[in-house]
């Protein structure tokens, strides 16, 4: 019912997640559903972005393997900036394969991202033992706190259809300790206890030519159903990052506050 969704019926159901629960926290406090995507290819460069817009986000997401020179010095400032700043970090690693893999994947090799992302995406495609991997690893109180499920891709033709995002669901609804919400374009849930995150949000474009599919703020939070808005390039490329950052985390934040 539409009560669950109040913020206030529904704050102590976010707050059973320790995700959910920093999350929420950073939200409320600084009035913003806006995760950014910095995709850049150089630590400075990231930090950089980073320093300048992350008074407007609750999150900031990274794909770690696209940097150059990702070393501990990096995540020693990333991990600096989000306590300054106050916000989650989430490494959009898309892990997808067996438990054993999965759990020296998170942990090992150069980017051993357990240690300092606080959240990481997973594939629903291997089916529930993958979760149980990643609960091995949450369980060892490493910075890692929780993981957003893929139920569905922005790209074009992805073969993530209606079938797929119920099942991933179903995977989600029998491991709650693990997941913290879904990666969507639709919301694939009513169930208030998740956070609904989604990609493929651009005010000005619709396609980039390589097949990811954007659409506006308000589609992507009243019509989709979405809490959080992750938004790459508009904001990365855009002549001034910070204006527009601020003006999409305002923009997402009223949306989602009167939807
Ligand atoms: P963009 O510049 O706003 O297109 O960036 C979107 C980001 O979200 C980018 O890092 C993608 O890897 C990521 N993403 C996505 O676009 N679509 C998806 O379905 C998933 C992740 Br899952």
């Amino acid at each position: 019912t539409n009560d669950l969704w109040n913020l206030e019926t529904r704050k102590p159901l976010l707050e059973c997640n320790p995700l959910n629960a920093m999350v929420l926290k950073y939200m409320t406090l600084k009035k913003t559903n806006l995760c950014v995507a910095v995709d850049e290819t150089n630590k400075e460069k990231i930090l950089q972005t980073i320093q300048s817009i992350g008074g407007y986000v609750c999150a900031i997401k990274l794909h770690a393997d696209i940097i150059d020179d990702f070393d501990q010095s990096f995540i020693d400032e990333l991990t600096t900036l989000s306590k300054h700043h106050q916000f989650v970090i989430f490494a959009d690693r898309k892990l997808a394969d067996t438990g054993n893999t999965v759990e020296l994947q998170l942990t090992h090799g150069s980017l051993h991202i357990a240690d300092w992302a606080n959240v990481v995406t997973v594939h629903s495609v291997p089916g529930p033992p993958i979760l149980q991997s990643v609960l091995n690893i949450i369980k060892q109180n490493k910075a890692l706190k929780g993981s957003l499920l893929i139920a569905s891709l922005s790209s074009k033709g992805a073969l993530t259809d209606a079938e797929y995002s119920k099942k991933s669901l179903e995977m989600a609804n029998d491991a709650k300790n693990v997941v913290s919400g879904f990666i969507c374009q639709k919301r694939p849930s009513d169930n208030p206890e998740f956070l609904y995150w989604t990609p493929g949000v651009n005010e000005l474009k619709s396609t980039d030519g390589l097949g990811q599919q954007w659409r506006s703020i308000e589609d992507a939070i009243k019509r989709d159903g979405n809490d959080i808005i992750i938004v790459g390039r508009a904001i990365t490329q855009s002549q001034n990052p910070v204006e527009v950052a601020r003006d999409y985390a305002s923009r997402a934040f009223e949306l989602w506050k009167s939807r």
